[in-house]
């Protein structure tokens, strides 16, 4: 089916939700220094807008952020703004900084329960008002892709995606992977969403099916603290580790293993990761790869690591590792409760 033509026939309404970082930048013509720019005047700026038959609105946040400085509290937000005007529009487009726009998307996708709309994250290397910038681009097709309907008014992407140069992917299966390139995103184990090109090849298979249009968006904005990320490397003290291990109040590590989700074998270390996990903190093994699964049944170093109860992250990202740990463990179900949730995929995050 070619849904080029089909979505545009069908009429939309998008909100823009502004965050800050690259894309909003725009050259002072007087000072020459970069100000933000105001994508309130966004049809003067880009009238070809107008051909897309989407009604545009922009929510800038009150503070524009480079996305470093992005906190769990921003992610509340942004959800509050997603929430309040869930019912008047059709799709949303979340102008972020690059830098942790997948940490934005993993945890918005976790955050946002029983999404039916498009919420599509974008932003650029190149400030909008640059001559060479890859923010209009991107910016125009995120929009196009928000809203985009089948001809009975279903939207083509109800889940949480990420718009990069040419690709559309599902926002918590991303990573940024180039500091330089336009082409600075990848999904490294889930096949893009649609492809951008002369048209947008939507990949229909790859996308969420929202089945239950009637459901009530619900905004979880209790997240965890407590969680922290540890990457192995030849060498790593058991004094270091064992220092972060017994940070108070930790409830959630992200353990970056190598290959298949091996790690070393000393006694001291899986000594220290029983130890950890009999305290009740959730050991979540994730790989050092670019891509590929954790089978920890692989290698006796995998293996030794599931016998002190470290769990299977599979082929999820860091990113959305991270991101899920602090969602499901914001909830405080039972252990049980909370071995579940860990152990399933919730938004497609992972592989089976
Ligand atoms: N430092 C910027 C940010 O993440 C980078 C960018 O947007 N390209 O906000």
């Amino acid at each position: 089916m070619d849904t080029n033509n089909l979505s545009n026939r069908v009429r939309s309404s998008i909100l823009i939700i502004y965050t800050g970082g690259t894309i909003g930048m725009k050259k002072d013509e007087a000072t020459g220094a970069l100000v933000p720019f105001d994508f309130s005047g966004i049809y003067n700026e880009f009238p070809s807008l107008k051909r897309l038959h989407i009604d545009i609105d922009v929510h800038t946040m009150p503070k524009l952020i480079d996305s470093s400085n992005v906190h769990p509290s921003d992610w509340c937000a942004i959800a509050e703004v997603i929430r309040e005007n869930y019912a008047k529009y059709d799709g949303f487009v979340i102008l972020h900084g690059t830098d942790t726009m997948s940490y934005t998307a993993s945890a918005l996708s976790f955050m946002l329960e029983n999404l039916t709309k498009p919420v599509v994250f974008t932003g650029s290397q190149i400030p909008i008002g640059v001559l060479r910038t890859d923010g209009r681009e991107n910016l125009i097709t995120a929009i196009e892709i928000a809203g985009a309907k089948y001809p009975d008014g279903r939207p083509i992407v109800p889940e949480v995606s990420l718009l990069f140069h040419s690709s559309l992917y599902r926002g918590n299966r991303t990573r940024k992977i180039s500091a330089e390139e336009l082409d600075a995103f990848r999904s490294p184990n889930y096949p893009p969403l649609a492809e951008v090109g002369v048209k947008i090849a939507y990949n229909y298979p790859a996308i969420a099916k929202a089945e239950h249009f009637d459901w009530q968006l619900h905004t979880a904005t209790m997240l965890s603290e407590g969680v922290a990320v540890i990457k192995l490397f030849p060498g790593i003290g058991e004094y270091t580790l064992r220092a972060i291990l017994s940070v108070e109040g930790l409830r959630g590590v992200v353990l970056e293993t190598y290959g298949a989700g091996n790690a070393p074998t000393a006694e001291w270390f899986l000594n220290l990761m029983r130890e950890t996990v009999e305290r009740g903190v959730l050991v979540l093994n994730v790989t050092q790869c670019d891509n590929g699964s954790v089978e920890m049944q692989l290698y006796e170093t995998g293996q030794r690591l599931q016998g002190v109860g470290v769990l299977s992250a599979y082929d999820m990202t860091t990113e959305a590792a991270i991101t899920k740990l602090m969602y499901v463990l914001g909830k405080n179900l039972s252990a049980e409760e909370t071995l579940e949730m860990m152990k399933k995929p919730l938004r497609g995050e992972f592989t089976l």
